[in-house]
């Protein structure tokens, strides 16, 4: 894993601890992680020229075939220090990406990453190959007054245009399930929150459930709805869903734009934060900048301070003083003070 920062140390080792859990979460067995700290980003190589060859040295040494950068790279900077190395590189948005590609389980889950995919590939496709068909591929070796490079894009546009489609079709059979829940009027209550936080153990314990809850980033893609009786004889629904990341990159949230659609339903957001992570209250502030991005920051959020049972007295003190009720979701005992607060939420 390498990370390559004009910004501090520590927000650089905090990015690098997460990646390294995205990397575990990909099955990727990490073999070494190297951060440096730069004035300027190399334009070509993006690291100093003396430490990639000091990296690929070292990959050699450790048997290691794939680089990992924490930042995202341009479609050059991935053929140079390819061209440079030998070994694969990737970025952190691909990582992301083929961890959701492993994850979708459901029709439109599939469809969503695989847009993300292709919209991630449209940029990057090699002008270099185009070059190099045009040098090798002969006459008849392309459609009239068509480069290679222009088929592929055209075919990938064509297969994005189709899957809008698609999804849009999905997206309609799920907007037709949604309102027969209206017409019962039955209030949502939607579980957001930074990825890991414990979002589908709430649902779990909250509705007797079995959603799968790991300790893997990006567990959770496709979203889950089940009923709740609450204490005071009322009925809501709580909906659980993808997780919230730093970086996230702005076609991807938009690849899940339909997913995400549900959460503007809800009438009230229940805010998850893992207080056992120590990067957590920049998590709150990742969580909350994407709310207000997707313009769900004018639905009432109750924050709830998560795994509380793995800090220590101080630390939950210090959470007590916050606005938001802890808890830990595995114990259903201990739930009642977040219970009443939604529903007095949901009464208001
Ligand atoms: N100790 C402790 N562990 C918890 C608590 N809540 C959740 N966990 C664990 O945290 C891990 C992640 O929980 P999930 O419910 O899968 O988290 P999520 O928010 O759904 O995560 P994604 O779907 O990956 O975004 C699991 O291993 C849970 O068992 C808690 O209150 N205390
Ligand atoms: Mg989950």
């Amino acid at each position: 894993l390498v990370s390559v920062t004009t910004g501090s140390r520590g927000r650089a080792a905090d990015s690098m601890a997460e990646l390294n859990e995205l990397a575990r979460s990909a099955d990727v067995l990490v073999l070494d992680t190297i951060i440096q700290l730069r004035k300027q980003i190399h334009p070509r190589f993006i690291l100093g020229r003396g430490k990639l060859m000091e990296i690929m040295l070292r990959s050699l040494r450790l048997g290691a075939n794939l680089l990992i950068f924490d930042q995202e790279l341009s479609p050059s900077q991935i053929r140079s220090v390819t061209d440079h190395t030998d070994l694969r590189v990737i970025d952190r948005t691909q990582l992301i990406l083929d961890i959701f590609a492993r994850r979708a389980l459901s029709r439109e889950g599939k469809l969503q990453i695989e847009m993300a995919q292709l919209k991630y590939m449209l940029p990057r496709l090699s002008t270099r190959d185009d070059a190099l068909s045009r040098l090798t591929g002969g006459i008849g070796a392309r459609g009239p007054g068509e480069t290679k490079l222009e088929v592929d894009r055209r075919r990938i546009n064509d297969r994005i245009a189709r899957l809008a489609r698609e999804l849009k079709a999905v997206g309609r059979e799920r907007y037709h399930r949604r309102s027969l829940r209206r017409k019962r009027d039955v209030p949502v209550i939607s579980l957001v929150g930074y990825t890991n936080a414990g979002k589908s153990t709430l649902l779990n314990t909250l509705t007797r459930s079995h959603v799968q809850a790991r300790d893997l980033l990006f567990a959770t893609l496709d979203p889950t709805s089940r009923r709740l009786r609450f204490p005071q004889d009322m009925e809501v629904i709580v909906t659980d869903t993808v997780g919230f990341i730093r970086n996230l990159p702005a076609d991807l949230l938009k690849a899940f734009e339909s997913t995400l659609e549900e959460l503007y339903e809800a009438a009230l957001l229940v805010h998850v934060i893992d207080v056992s992570n120590p990067a957590y209250v920049e998590q709150i502030e990742v969580v909350e900048s994407l709310l207000r991005d997707l313009e769900l920051d004018r639905i009432p959020c109750l924050r709830v301070f998560n795994k509380i049972d793995l800090v220590d007295e101080e630390a939950r003190a210090g959470i007590s003083r916050m606005d938001g009720v802890g808890i830990c979701a595995l114990d259903p005992a201990g739930l009642t003070p977040f219970l009443q607060q939604a529903q007095a939420m949901l009464r208001a």
